[in-house]
C-alpha cells in the first residue's frame, strides 16, 4: 500500500464521510503539528495574578481545570455563546480586576454578537482569548465554520477591537502575552489550536457551587449580602 493509501485510510477511520484528498490529508497532518491546547491555556494562565476567569462550555474548560483549578474561575458549563458577555459584565463591575474569558471558536460564534458590545463599551480590563481547534469538538468534532474561511480576527477588528491578534505559534503566543496581561483592552486573540482531542479533565459541575465559590473568592463577606 502507498504511504498515500495508507495515509487516507487512517483519516477515513477517524473522520468517515469526509472525502480525503491529497491536499485534505496534507492539511490535515499540518493541523495536527498545530498547537497543543492545554500548552497554550497553560502559558495564558501561568502570570495570572488575581485575574477572573471565564470558560466557555467543552474543552477551555477541561484546558483551564487541567492548568489548576482556581476560586476565580468561572466555569461555563451550558450558555453557550455567553461566555464573552458574562465576562464583559464582570469586567464592567470589577474594574479593577482583569478579566480572562477563553472559550471555543464553536461557543465565540454562538455569541458573535458580543463582539459589538464588547467594542463599544470598550472595557481596558477584558481579553477575549479564543482557542480555536476549528472543530465543535464536545459534540463529536463536528468542522466549524472556522475552518471554512471564517476569520474571527476579522470579525472583531469590524466590531471595533483595536487590537486582534491571530496566533498559531507559542512564540507569538509568547508576544501577545503581555498585551494579555496589561490593562489597554478590551483585547481579542484567535489562537489556532491542533485539533486533536485532550484528555478530559471534568471541574465542579453543580453550577450554584461555582457562583457561590466564585463570588465568596471575589467578594468575601459581601458575596452574602
Ligand atoms: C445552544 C447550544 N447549542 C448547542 C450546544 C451543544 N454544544 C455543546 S459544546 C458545543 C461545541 C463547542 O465547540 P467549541 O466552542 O469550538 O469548543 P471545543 O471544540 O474546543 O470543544 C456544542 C455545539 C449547546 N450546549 N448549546
Amino acid at each position: 500500500m502507498s504511504r498515500y493509501a495508507a495515509l487516507r485510510n487512517f483519516f477515513r477511520a477517524l473522520h468517515p464521510g469526509e472525502l480525503w484528498t491529497f491536499k485534505g490529508i496534507h492539511m490535515a497532518m499540518k493541523k495536527s503539528s498545530a498547537l497543543d491546547r492545554r500548552k497554550v491555556v497553560a502559558a495564558l494562565l501561568a502570570d495570572r495574578g488575581d485575574a477572573l476567569v471565564v470558560t466557555g462550555l467543552g474543552s477551555p474548560t477541561y484546558d483551564t481545570y487541567a492548568a489548576g483549578d482556581h476560586d476565580l474561575n468561572f466555569y461555563l458549563w451550558g450558555a453557550m455563546g455567553g461566555a464573552a458577555m458574562a465576562g464583559l459584565g464582570l469586567a464592567l463591575a470589577q474594574p479593577k480586576r482583569r478579566v480572562l474569558v477563553l472559550t471555543g471558536d464553536g461557543e465565540m460564534l454562538m455569541g458573535i454578537g458580543s463582539l459589538a458590545t464588547i467594542a463599544c463599551e470598550a472595557p481596558k480590563n477584558l481579553v477575549i482569548a479564543v482557542i480555536n481547534n476549528g472543530h465543535y469538538g464536545e459534540t463529536g468534532m463536528q468542522r466549524a465554520h472556522t475552518a471554512r474561511g471564517v476569520d474571527l480576527v476579522g470579525i472583531a477588528k469590524g466590531a471595533g477591537f483595536k487590537s486582534a491578534t491571530p496566533i498559531d505559534s507559542m512564540a507569538g503566543l509568547q508576544r501577545w502575552l503581555p498585551e494579555c496581561h496589561g490593562r489597554t483592552g478590551p483585547v481579542f486573540a484567535d489562537i489556532k489550536v491542533s485539533a486533536d482531542p485532550a484528555p478530559m479533565r471534568l471541574p465542579l459541575r453543580d453550577g450554584t457551587a461555582i457562583k457561590h465559590r466564585f463570588r465568596t473568592a471575589l467578594l468575601g463577606s459581601k458575596a452574602l449580602e
